[in-house]
This record gives C-alpha cells, structure tokens and sequence, in this order.
C-alpha cells in the first residue's frame, strides 16, 4: 500500500476559512488532550467565531495571522510594533462592558458578549492602511456600527460619534511610566454618517478568532477608507454629540493628523509620501515590490459621495 501522507497545511493566507476554523477546533483539541495549558490571556487560542460570510469582501491574498497579530500598533502597549503582542498578556478584556450615551433617545450600557448575541458577527476582508505607509488584507469578524447606533436611537441634533478606549494602566504598561506616551484615553471620531455608512465595522473577531488583545479586545472600530489609527481599540465609550470630536493623534500634531484621515495617495504626510505602501507579510522595502494606494483605500464607489464638495486638501 502506499503510504499516505497527510497534506501540509501551509499558511493560513492561502487557508480558507472553513479550514482554518477546523484547523483551529483541531489545534484546540490537541494541546488539550496532550494536557498542554492553554495559556491564560493568551487569546492566540481563543474561542472560534461562528461568524457568517459578509459580500464586504475584497478578493486579494490575506495577511498571515502571524503578522496581523505581530505587527500592531497599540500604544497602551508601547511604541514598538511588537510590543502588543508581547505585553498584552495581563490585558483582561472579560467581562466588558461598552457604555453608549450623549444625544440618543436610550442611552445604555450593553455587554459585549449580550450585543454579540444580538449581533451576530460577520466575516469581513477589509484591505487597511496605516497613515505609517503600510498595509495588510485582513478578515475581521463583526457587526456594523450602524446596529448598535439604531439601538440607542441618535437625536436629530447628533452630528458626529466619539469613541473612548479603556483607562487600565496596570494591565497597560504603556500607560504608565516609561512607556507612558500619549494623553489617555485614546479617543477617535467620525461623522455620523461615515459612522453609519454599512462599511463601518465594530470588530469582535479576526480570523474567526475571539480578537486577540493586541488587536484591540474585546470590541474595537475599523473603517477601512480611512487610515490605521482610527481604528480605535478595547472601545468603553461611544459619545453622540453635536460637535466635532478630536482624536488622539490630532491632539498629538495637528500639523500632521487631522480628522477625517481618509486614505488618499494625492496628499503626503507632511514627512512621506501617501502615494504607496508596503504589503506586511510580503516583504520587499523597495519600490518594485510597492502597491499603489488607492483613493479612499479602494473603497471609493462606496464612499466618495460622502464627501462631496469637500476640499480633501483641507479636510485632511
Ligand atoms: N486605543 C488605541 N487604538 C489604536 C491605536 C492605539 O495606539 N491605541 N493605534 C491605531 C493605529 S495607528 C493603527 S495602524 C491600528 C492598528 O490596528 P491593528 O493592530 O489591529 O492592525 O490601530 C489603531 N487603534
Ligand atoms: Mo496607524
């Protein structure tokens, strides 16, 4: 007889999804039946997502998990790209609750895993570009936005969302001492109806993983016309109001970040240029191997009408 020889389960950019869900039940199952202790906080092997396939997909290869999860920015950690993943271990992000008030009819404050339930998740392959001149395709799991907007009932009055992280400097090494850098919380905006545009997501998982806490557990914004970091993580706090909020990095330099932060290759950071990116996992510094960046990240049909008769050279 021949011998048969299981085929190698290669990288998980190349994985679909019903695979690396399987993969992952069987990884689960292996380390418990060898006795290996999952390690605690280490949401590496959280649970699996039952999220179901989204149309807000775009077709290009994935960013290995390995990467997604290994190269964050996530200040509250440190500076560096590695720190999240390496010191986010205590980060404790269950049970949590994320509290929703300003000018809506029913202001609440709504379990994560309750508005999980409510919502179920989706898979999303959302292509994302940090304002750093990096990118990653990365599939998240989660619901839109708009959901829970629809749920406190915004006033007439309410103009724009602002958005909170958590305060937990002794489970976030970068909220204190040495590490300590910017002014916490970490706070973001948007318009409410970019905020209620369907592409806006609040992400709960990744990969069809529970997300991991360098990734901003348990609940974190992603709206991927515009750059990284407004992407606000481990989210306690979404503020209606009819002013226009700062965010962090605007506090930070106002020279260099402003509010809207909407992807677009035609205006260059005041110290690089926008004009391309560097794919994270692909390798190549160089020029050859760049992509070009695309206008509202690619997602102009969806979102260029939001910005009709702005100047996006102002309102940058
Ligand atoms: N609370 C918080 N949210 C944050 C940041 C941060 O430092 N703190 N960094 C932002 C930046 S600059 C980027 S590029 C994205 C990175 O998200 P990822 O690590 O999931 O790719 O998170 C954004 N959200
Ligand atoms: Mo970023």
């Amino acid at each position: 007889m021949p011998s048969y020889r299981p085929p190698k389960i290669t990288s998980s950019e190349i994985t679909p999804r019903s695979i690396y869900l399987r993969r992952r039940e069987f990884m689960t199952a292996a380390a418990a039946s060898a006795g290996l202790a999952i390690a605690g906080g280490k949401s590496a092997l959280a649970d699996p997502l039952t999220a179901t396939k989204s149309n807000y997909t775009v077709d290009e290869k994935l960013t290995p998990i390995k990467d997604v999860t290994t190269y964050n920015n996530f200040y509250e950690f440190g500076l560096d790209k590695g720190d999240p993943a390496k010191l986010s271990g205590n980060f404790k992000p269950r049970p949590w609750t994320v509290k929703v008030d300003g000018m809506v009819n029913k202001p609440g404050t709504f379990d994560i895993d309750a508005l999980i339930k409510e919502f179920p998740p989706e898979e999303r392959v959302y292509r994302m570009r940090c304002v750093e001149a990096w990118s990653m395709v990365i599939p998240w799991d989660g619901f839109p936005l708009s959901a829970l907007l629809d749920k406190v009932e915004p006033l007439g009055s309410a103009k724009f969302v602002a958005f909170e992280t958590v305060v937990r400097p002794s489970e976030m090494p970068g909220q204190s001492g040495l590490l300590q850098s910017l002014d916490w919380p970490y706070v973001e905006g948007l318009r409410l109806d970019e905020a209620r545009n369907p592409l806006t997501l609040l992400a709960v998982g990744l990969y069809g993983e529970t997300l991991p806490n360098q990734n901003g557990a348990p609940i974190r914004l992603v709206v991927p016309w515009k750059y990284g970091f407004k992407g606000i993580k481990s989210i306690v706090r979404i503020t209606l109001t009819d002013k226009q909020p700062m965010n962090t990095w605007q506090v930070a330099n106002s020279q260099e970040y402003g509010f809207y932060a909407n992807v677009n290759p035609a205006v260059d950071h005041p110290r690089w240029s926008q004009a391309t990116e560097r794919r994270i996992g692909e390798g190549g510094f160089f020029s050859a191997n760049r992509h070009l960046t695309l206008p509202f990240n690619g997602y102009a049909d969806q979102v260029a009408s939001l910005y009709a008769g702005m100047d996006l050279r102002a309102n940058f």
